[in-house]
Order: C-alpha cells, then sequence, then structure tokens
C-alpha cells in the first residue's frame, strides 16, 4: 500500500531537519507546466523551483538527453578529461557571449568561485595588497547559503547563529549608484548584484542602474559580476537579464534552468584575463564539469534557443503583468516583473503573503511568498497562454 501525503509528511517531519516549512502538499508526478501529488490532485507549477525549472518539468528532450548519456558514462571526476565537457563549455560560453567557463554544481558554489577569482585577479593583476581585497555587495542581496556567502548578507534569518563571518565585504543600498562610487576604494575587486533581487521579491533596479553601474566598475577597474542564477535562461524575457539594460559582466554566475529541471549545473563564465588565473589544483569540485551534467547541460540551452523560450517569457511575462495589474484588489500594493518573473506585493493589512498561497493551493496553483508580503509568480517557461488565463482567474478569485 503506497504511503499518502499524511505518512509521506511525517516522515520528512520526523527524520529530516527542519530548514524549510513547505505547504502541505506532496508532489510526486511532473510533466510541464503541472505537477500532481501522492493522491493525484493536478497543480499549475507557479514556482518553477525558483526558476530551475524554466523548461517545464521533466521535459522530453531533456529526459532523453539524460538516459542517453547515463547509458554512457556519468562521473569521471577532473584528473581526466571527459568526452562531453568542452563542447559543452563552448556552447555555454557562445551562449552567454563570455570567453570562459568553470562549471560547478550548485549556485552558491559558482558564486564562492566568482568571489575567489576576483580576489585572485585583484591580487595578481590589479596589485591589490594580499589579503585586503573588498568586495561590494547589495542590500537585499541573495547568492547562497555558504558562511562567505551569508557573510555579506542582509537578512538576519540567514545570518543569526552562523558567525563569525568572512570579512572583506561591503554593502550598499541596492540601486544606489552614488553608494556605490562611494564604496570602492582601490583594494575593491569587484561589485556583485543580481540583475533582478529575486528573493528581496523580484525587485528592480532603477532604469539605468546597471549601466551605469557597469560605467562606474569599468572606470574604476573593478570586476562588474552579475548574478544571473535565477534571473538567467530566458525567465526574465532576455537570456541574460543584464541584456535589458545592454550589460556585459565581466563575471557571471548560472545555475539553476542550466541543469534543465533535472540535475545540479552550475558555472562562472566571464573574461579570460580572470578565469585564466586560476592554476592546476587552486580550486575543483568533485562533480563539477561531470558528463552527466555537460550532456544536460548542452541539451537544456538549445532547448531555451530551440523553443524561443526567452521570447515567450517576454510575451506571456508582458500578458500575465498587464492581467494580474488589472486584478481589483485592494490587497494588492504593487505587481512588478520582468518577463516571467513576476512578484505581487501586497499590503502589510493583507496579513501576510503566505495564506494567500495556501488559498492559491486549494485552488490548484502553487507559488511561494517570499519576505512576508510578496507572492512570487514564476511558472515554466513552457507554460501555455490558456494555462496562465486560468491562473490569473483563480488569482483574481483568491485576491
Ligand atoms: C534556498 C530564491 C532563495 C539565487 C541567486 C545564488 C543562489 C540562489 C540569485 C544559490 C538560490 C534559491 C535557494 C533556495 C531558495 C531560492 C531562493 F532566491 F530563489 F528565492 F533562497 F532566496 N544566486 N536561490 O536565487 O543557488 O546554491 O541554491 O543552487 O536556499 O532556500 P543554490
Amino acid at each position: 500500500m503506497a504511503m499518502d501525503s499524511k505518512t509521506l509528511m511525517e516522515l520528512a517531519d520526523t527524520w529530516g531537519a527542519h530548514n524549510y516549512k513547505p505547504l502541505p502538499v506532496v508532489l510526486a508526478q511532473g510533466e510541464g507546466a503541472f505537477v500532481w501529488d501522492v493522491e493525484g490532485r493536478r497543480y499549475l507549477d507557479f514556482l518553477s523551483c525558483y526558476s530551475a525549472l524554466n523548461h517545464g518539468h521533466r521535459h522530453p528532450r531533456l529526459v532523453r538527453a539524460a538516459k542517453e548519456q547515463m547509458d554512457q558514462i556519468t562521473l569521471t571526476s577532473r584528473a581526466f578529461h571527459n568526452a562531453e565537457m568542452g563542447p559543452f563549455l563552448q556552447e555555454l560560453c557562445a551562449y552567454a557571449g563570455q570567453e570562459m567557463a568553470l562549471l560547478m554544481n550548485s549556485g552558491a558554489e559558482a558564486v564562492e568561485t566568482a568571489l575567489k577569482a576576483a580576489r585572485k585577479w585583484a591580487y595578481r593583476v590589479k596589485g591589490v595588497t594580499p589579503g585586503e581585497a573588498e568586495i561590494i555587495a547589495c542590500a537585499g542581496n541573495f547568492h547562497g547559503r555558504t558562511i562567505s556567502i551569508v557573510s555579506f548578507s542582509t537578512e538576519p534569518l540567514y545570518r543569526d547563529d552562523f558567525g563569525p563571518f568572512c570579512p572583506g565585504f561591503r554593502v550598499i543600498p541596492y540601486g544606489d549608484l552614488k553608494a556605490l562610487r562611494e564604496a570602492i576604494t582601490p583594494r575593491t575587486a569587484a561589485f556583485l548584484v543580481e540583475p533582478i533581487q529575486g528573493e528581496a521579491g523580484v525587485v528592480i533596479p532603477p532604469a539605468g542602474f546597471l549601466a551605469e553601474a557597469r560605467r562606474i566598475c569599468t572606470e574604476a577597474d573593478v570586476l562588474f559580476i552579475a548574478d544571473e542564477i535565477q534571473t538567467g535562461f530566458g525567465r526574465t524575457g532576455r537570456a541574460f537579464a543584464c541584456e535589458h539594460e545592454g550589460v556585459k559582466p565581466d563575471l557571471m554566475t548560472l545555475g539553476k534552468a542550466l541543469g534543465g529541471g533535472i540535475y545540479p549545473v552550475s558555472a562562472v563564465v566571464g573574461r579570460r584575463d580572470v578565469l585564466g588565473l586560476f592554476q592546476p589544483g587552486e580550486h575543483g569540485s568533485t562533480f563539477g564539469g561531470n558528463p552527466l551534467a555537460c550532456a544536460i547541460g548542452r541539451e537544456a540551452i538549445r532547448v531555451i534557443q530551440e523553443e524561443r523560450l526567452s521570447e515567450r517569457s517576454a510575451e506571456l511575462g508582458e500578458w500575465l503583468l498587464n492581467a494580474l495589474r488589472a486584478i481589483p484588489s485592494p490587497h494588492v500594493r504593487e505587481v512588478r516583473g520582468r518577463g516571467l518573473f513576476i512578484g505581487v506585493e501586497l499590503h502589510p493589512e493583507a496579513g501576510g503573503a503566505r495564506r494567500f498561497c495556501e488559498a492559491l493551493m486549494a485552488q490548484g496553483l502553487l507559488c511561494k511568498e517570499t519576505h512576508d508580503h510578496v507572492i512570487r509568480f514564476a511558472p515554466p517557461l513552457v507554460i501555455g497562454q490558456d494555462q496562465l488565463a486560468w491562473a490569473v482567474q483563480r488569482v483574481a478569485e483568491v485576491l
């Protein structure tokens, strides 16, 4: 007798650390924009695993690529070459318009790699005194959960009880060019920024911020590092969110959708004169660049291009943004977003976004609140117009 949702939730609650508070739904099946729970109830996925599922659940081309590779070889370590990595690196760099890449597994690992590359460049190229490099980040940032990364988080929930923290970081208000100029010193290695802050609640910077920050960094010989782990691969209506302002970063961190919703694949892509500084043995990872990851990553990029997922995100996102803005609800303070990356901010009087997510779940729509008052809507980019219309109808009822 298969276990029911209640039993499965109890098992997870008994044996698993409580570092999450999931909605009371147990997913067992996924296809495209839909998932089914253990009892067979169907839901429309409006979270897409925080943008790791841009391709939707179990995209057939990606499942096929994974299965074919699994029948060849899945893991080799980097002690040897593998047949998949070279072609993947070339295609990834071409897609990102960058010169070199370093493959890792999780987003946080890619961010850590970028921080190390920036510090190494500061010491070896810029001439900063070893041990004194500074990296600027933004308030409201989310770049991962490691101790060095939460060292520059401004969210107590992510920092408390995890000190002592890693030095060498400065935090400026997001979108504040004056603060950026003032934070830069001769010891500054890099400026790390999300083109749109996802976890902060789909916060879009003032128009022109990214382009001007890019100019300031160029003039000050500071590396501009864009964290596109959540905003990349079509999510905001362009291949990468920096493209909305014509910005080319010196380094980009990539992850989530690069793994096609099937496997953890992350990377730092960027300038050869920065990533080329790593010498053999100085950095690595057991699974980074494994042939299974590379085969899936190659197909993930091809599917985004051939199925025009960035264009879909732009067109459907525009429609969804307008449809959500047309809902007359006393609870809504602001609807903002780019492409299929939308946040609905509620007034505090609405009592918090969680209860709206629970009500939407009862209507068959799965989404997630962020920071108490924002409901994040980020469906897979393969979602159909009819499915979006169905979702908007339910959001209107709930709001
Ligand atoms: C969780 C949200 C949180 C990211 C950006 C790096 C990473 C992430 C811009 C690290 C990861 C995930 C992590 C997950 C929930 C989700 C998230 F922002 F998407 F909503 F937490 F804030 N840069 N974001 O968004 O990538 O190491 O996770 O692969 O930790 O709860 P990772």
